[in-house]
């Protein structure tokens, strides 16, 4: 392996910064440092998705355990501390299996053994794998009841339309023609509510994104001033999402990696899209990769949706 250009990190940070509209994809976010911040950011009193998916999938489980009927084999993508599976798998009738995908190994095996210790009697055959890979098919075990994808947390909010529309087209064929998906997306809504939940008051969602730069001074050799960029989060109407950016505060030159990277004062790099789906736009996706949607679960202030998608033929 020639490490120089097999480091997708690198590769994404020089492309992105080089770009007319700087750009760096929102996983790199998630190093140990970002991932911790992370779950800090679920803590906030602003930041509602997290504690209001969790308040859905604890007032309806038994509902989503009915829809999905027993023996399922349940497919956990991009699987993190599976907390919230837990609250599902408390409700079924006797589930065939348990695989979560991670891309993450020491994190998933981990997570799988303390998941297992809690439920001795049920199969988990963790898949080290980025959730967006295809032919996951294979590799489910065989059970008498479905296969059920499960997709909390609105990350495919994080995913642009082709990606979603690859993600639930894989998901479709290795589910199979029975299959069921319980996904949970984060809905459209004022920006008053929005805005907030991406740019607290304590500075937790700042120190996430600048923790960005930070990664990519140590790891990329660069050198950003961290004081002399801002965290900002911007609700894009037209394209229902909110954008985290990095605001340049000052003209100014960068290197990373030995090359050079002109800002203009209040140039910004996008880090991420978290974007909004609401029913009919998520209903059109479905259908378009094989799925019908079949139900939704909200909350009472309807911020949060889980959705159940059925596979048609
Ligand atoms: C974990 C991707 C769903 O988009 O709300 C939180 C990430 N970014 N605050 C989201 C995030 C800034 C989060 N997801």
């Amino acid at each position: 392996m020639d490490g120089m250009h097999a480091d997708p990190f690198r590769e994404d940070v020089l492309a992105g910064l080089s770009r007319p509209q700087k750009a760096i994809p929102s996983r790199w976010l998630y190093d140990a440092k970002g991932s911790s911040l992370f779950d800090e950011i679920t803590e906030l009193p602003e930041y509602y998705p997290t504690r209001t998916e969790l308040s859905i999938l604890r007032d309806r489980a038994s509902d989503m355990a009915d829809a999905v009927g027993p023996e399922a084999v349940i497919v956990e993508y991009g699987a993190g501390s599976l907390l919230k599976v837990r609250i599902l798998l408390d409700a079924l009738e006797s589930p065939g299996a348990f695989v979560p995908v991670d891309i993450s190994s020491s994190h998933l095996q981990s997570a799988a053994k303390d998941l297992k210790d809690d439920y001795p009697d049920l199969e988990v055959r963790p898949i080290v794998s980025d959730f967006m890979a295809s032919n996951l098919g294979a590799s489910l075990p065989q059970a008498s009841g479905r296969t059920v994808g499960f997709f909390p947390g609105s990350t495919i909010g994080n995913l642009l339309d082709h990606e979603i529309q690859r993600f639930l087209s894989n998901a479709r064929t290795d589910l199979g023609d029975d299959a069921r998906f319980i996904i949970g997306i984060d809905q459209p809504k004022s920006p008053d509510i929005l805005v907030p939940a991406y740019d607290d008051a304590q500075g937790v969602t700042a120190a996430f994104n600048k923790n960005l730069l930070t990664r990519i001074n140590r790891e990329l050799g660069g050198d950003f001033d961290l004081d002399s960029f801002a965290h900002e989060a911007r609700w894009n109407e037209a394209d229902s999402r909110i954008e985290m950016h990095l605001i340049s505060l000052k003209a100014q030159t960068v290197s990373v990696a030995g090359e050079h990277f002109e800002f203009a004062k209040d140039e910004s790099i996008h880090t991420e899209n978290s974007r909004k789906i609401g029913h009919d736009r998520f209903a059109a996706m479905a259908k378009a990769a094989g799925w019908a949607l079949s139900r939704k679960w909200m909350d009472a202030d309807a911020l949060f949706a889980m959705f159940m998608m059925e596979a048609t033929s």
